[in-house]
Formats: C-alpha cells, sequence, structure tokens
C-alpha cells in the first residue's frame, strides 16, 4: 500500500522531515517553484499537514476545505493560533500541538528576560566588551530590581504555573488573571487585567495567542502597571496591542519591557528597535537543541500515530480523539 500524502507548510527541522517520510509521502510548500499548482495536484491526496507559527501559513477553513482525505494537523509548537481548531474539528480534522516538552524551557527563558529586563545584564554585558569598564568604570546602578516586586501573571496554564513556580523560588508574590480563578491555586485571582496590574509592578504574559486573547494587553493595562512597571511578553505578541506599547515604553509610562515575541515576526515594527528600555528576543523561548528534538520528536509521534492507525498522543481539546 502506497504512503499517506502529507503537507508540509514550510521548512521544519531534520528530524521532523526524516521522522515523517518513514510514514509518509511528504510534500514541501516551501521549496515548489508554484506553490498553487503543487497544492492544486496533491489536495485530493493530502490526509496529513505539518505546520507551525514560523511557517506564516494559517491553516484556516478554507485551505482545509481544499484538502477532502485531511485527518491530521501536526503542529510545531504549543500554540496553534495559526490553526482554526474549531474548523478543523467541524471537519472531523485532529489537531495536535506540542505541550509539556517545553513547559520548564519556556519558563527558563521568561526568568531569564525577566532578569535581563529589570537588571540590563545586556547592557551591562556591552559595557564589558566595548571596554568601558575599564575605561570609565562601574556599569551604573539600575532603577530596576526584582527586590520587593510582586509580580501579576497574565495567563496561569502550564507556562504561567512554571514561571509562577520560579518567581516564588525568587521570593516575588505572585497574583493571575485568567478566564476562571483557579480553585487548587493559592495564588491572588484578578477578574480582569486592569486590576491586576494596578496591584502588581511585574506583568508577564503567558496566555494563548488568538482571537480570543487579540489586544488584552492595551494602553489601559499598561498605564495600570505604571512608571515602575516591567512588562514580559512570552505568549505572542497579538496578545498586546503594540503600538500602545511602544508608546507607553517611549513616555515612560512603564519602566522597560522584554519581548520574545511580535505581531509581525521575524519583521517586527523598527519602532521596538528605537527603545532603549526595552530587551529583544528573537522568539526563542523553546529554542534549545534539548526544547526543540523533543517538540519535533512529538509531532512525528502524532504525525505516525495517524500513520498507523494509533491514538495521538496529544490532541488539543478543541479535537478530542475519537477514532480515525
Ligand atoms: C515555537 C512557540 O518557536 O510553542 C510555541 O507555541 O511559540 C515556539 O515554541 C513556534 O511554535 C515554532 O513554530
Amino acid at each position: 500500500m502506497s504512503k499517506p500524502a502529507l503537507l508540509m507548510t514550510g521548512p521544519m527541522m531534520p528530524l521532523i522531515g526524516e521522522g515523517a517520510a518513514k510514514a509518509f509521502a511528504v510534500h514541501w510548500l516551501h521549496e515548489a517553484a508554484d506553490r498553487e499548482a503543487l497544492l492544486q495536484k496533491i489536495a485530493p491526496e493530502i490526509s496529513a499537514i505539518c505546520t507551525g507559527g514560523h511557517t506564516g501559513v494559517k491553516t484556516d477553513d478554507a485551505l482545509m476545505a481544499r484538502f477532502p482525505k485531511l485527518r491530521i494537523i501536526g503542529n510545531f509548537g504549543v500554540g496553534y493560533d495559526s490553526i482554526d481548531a474549531a474548523a478543523a474539528a467541524r471537519r472531523g480534522v485532529i489537531v495536535t500541538n506540542t505541550p509539556d516538552v517545553l513547559t520548564e524551557e519556556v519558563a527558563d527563558t521568561t526568568l531569564g528576560l525577566l532578569l535581563t529586563t529589570a537588571r540590563e545584564l545586556n547592557k551591562a554585558e556591552q559595557w564589558l566588551r566595548q571596554g568601558r569598564w575599564a575605561k570609565d568604570g562601574d556599569y551604573r546602578l539600575t532603577p530596576g530590581s526584582l527586590r520587593d516586586r510582586s509580580v501579576g501573571i497574565i495567563g496561569l496554564g502550564r507556562i504561567g504555573k512554571a514561571i509562577a513556580r520560579r518567581c516564588e523560588a525568587f521570593g516575588l508574590p505572585i497574583s493571575y488573571y485568567g478566564r476562571h480563578k483557579q480553585p487548587d491555586v493559592s495564588y491572588t485571582y484578578h477578574a480582569d487585567p486592569i486590576a491586576l496590574a494596578r496591584n502588581v509592578d511585574t506583568l508577564i504574559v503567558a496566555t494563548p495567542g488568538g482571537a480570543e486573547t487579540k489586544n488584552l494587553i492595551n494602553a489601559a493595562v499598561l498605564e495600570a502597571l505604571g512608571p515602575d512597571g516591567i512588562f514580559i511578553n512570552i505568549a505572542r505578541g497579538t496578545v498586546v496591542d503594540e503600538p500602545a506599547l511602544i508608546d507607553a515604553l517611549k513616555a515612560r509610562r512603564i519602566l522597560a519591557a522584554g519581548l520574545d515575541v511580535f505581531w509581525n515576526e521575524p519583521k517586527i515594527d523598527p519602532a521596538f528597535l528605537e527603545l532603549d528600555n526595552a530587551v529583544l528576543l528573537p522568539h526563542v523561548g523553546s529554542a534549545s537543541i534539548h526544547t526543540r528534538n523533543a517538540m519535533g520528536q512529538l509531532v512525528v509521534d502524532n504525525l505516525v500515530a495517524y500513520a498507523t492507525g494509533k491514538p495521538p498522543k496529544t490532541p488539543v481539546p478543541e479535537t478530542p480523539f475519537k477514532g480515525w
């Protein structure tokens, strides 16, 4: 029997390409000279898609509609906001993501970003490298510090909780906002982001992206965070009203921001580059070889589960597995 056909929406790590090729006939969209021609040719056969936010391809209802045999969409990443999971559910298509295997890495990165933002470690290192320590003396005492801070986490899911555990170890009190108060959690709950921001001076976004959280952090939330406020985003750029954030940083309505994610990746708004009170990372939250290998393997395991008639390992809640 011939192998089922799989569409890769963009480049993937070799581990994924090689793993998928064992069970599928793999078609690479980004390698096609004429993408539309490729899609037209393979659409009737495609039963699996492998994608990820980094490919820039939106797996929406219209794209899914082109593949009558589609059964599974394997997403590289825990966040699957580039896939219309509700549409997949209506079509009986399983969506899988890569939860758990990246939780601790992303939380580690978040604390690194928070420390760098508060204590200007990036600039202090430049001071040394530029020979200024010997020439001009000590790097300045930083206006930011984690001492006496209190942290508010927007989105207390798996990653939010791993961040909270680390902040607890740093001696920082923790509050959170999410759609619901969690009964088994002792941190202080606030029912809206403005109330949370008003009660803390350090706001960390760890919520999923997508329509539900679009522009959740707006000018009013940043205003409530206040002039000592540090804002950290490792979730999705879409959660923040970017012009409002740039404005707040420029006008010093907040102290500083540490950002790993942006609206328009990788071509971010150039206004960010002008800000001296923002630390900017190129979406590296999960980007270690260790963690990316684990994520890649999980993508392969989910796709191969379909090809071999087994249950997928990590279907998303919108598309529970009920059989192939
Ligand atoms: C990946 C991420 O870099 O897991 C996620 O949701 O944002 C990152 O870990 C990204 O998904 C790659 O497409």
